[in-house]
């Protein structure tokens, strides 16, 4: 600031040839007072979030302008930057349909795996082409539910530490059968069973 106010105060003395170093000193004086007061405009810097476009020029139509009251609606799809990270923040239909219950579809168990996988899944088929004791399920969530439907007579579900079924007893479910457990904390409870053969 006192550069560019010394460079204007030499200009004047260069055109007019006749400020004497009192003059300067005044006009300096006139000058910083001028400042204090708030008759000299700094240049003003407008921090703006980079979400927001601003129109230098031309003015929206009242209708293109949203209203913090939500009084006017949107008239096509809003998109976000990615997932709500604070309880307030909107959510996207992604995080909408990745939150959603796990999906009903069926999956198929691997023929002959003793530990199969659950993971991301609610309804199993087991497909076991020889004797199978099934002695765990990989891969559950802490307050899973899963279903099983018994798709061959070669299955069997271990009673064990990590599965507590009905009566404390292995189930030899025939084909057609059901059964439905879910997991508490490290082990999985029978739910209920139906023998549909
Ligand atoms: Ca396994």
């Amino acid at each position: 600031m006192r550069d560019w106010k010394n460079r204007r105060l030499k200009r004047v003395e260069h055109e007019e040839g006749k400020n004497t170093t009192a003059n300067i000193e005044l006009m300096q004086e006139i000058e910083e007072l001028a400042k204090e007061a708030g008759l000299r405009e700094e240049p003003t810097v407008l921090k703006v979030p980079s979400q927001i476009k601003i129109e230098l020029e031309g003015k929206a139509a009242e209708a293109d302008v949203l209203k913090a009251d939500g009084s006017r609606a949107m008239t096509g799809p809003l998109t976000l930057s990615g997932a709500p990270t604070s309880d307030l923040h909107a959510a996207t239909k992604k995080y909408v349909d990745d939150s959603e219950s796990l999906p009903w579809t069926p999956q198929t168990f691997s023929d002959g795996d003793t530990t199969p996988s659950v993971s991301g899944g609610r309804v199993f088929r087991t497909t076991n082409t020889s004797a199978t004791t099934i002695t765990n399920f990989d891969d559950g969530a802490d307050g899973q539910e899963i279903i099983i439907q018994v798709n061959d007579s070669n299955t069997t579900i271990q009673n064990n530490s990590n599965i507590k079924l009905q009566g404390g007893q292995n189930f030899t479910p025939a084909q057609y059968d059901t059964i439905m457990l879910s997991k508490l904390s490290t082990y999985w409870l029978e739910e209920s069973r139906s023998l549909n053969s």
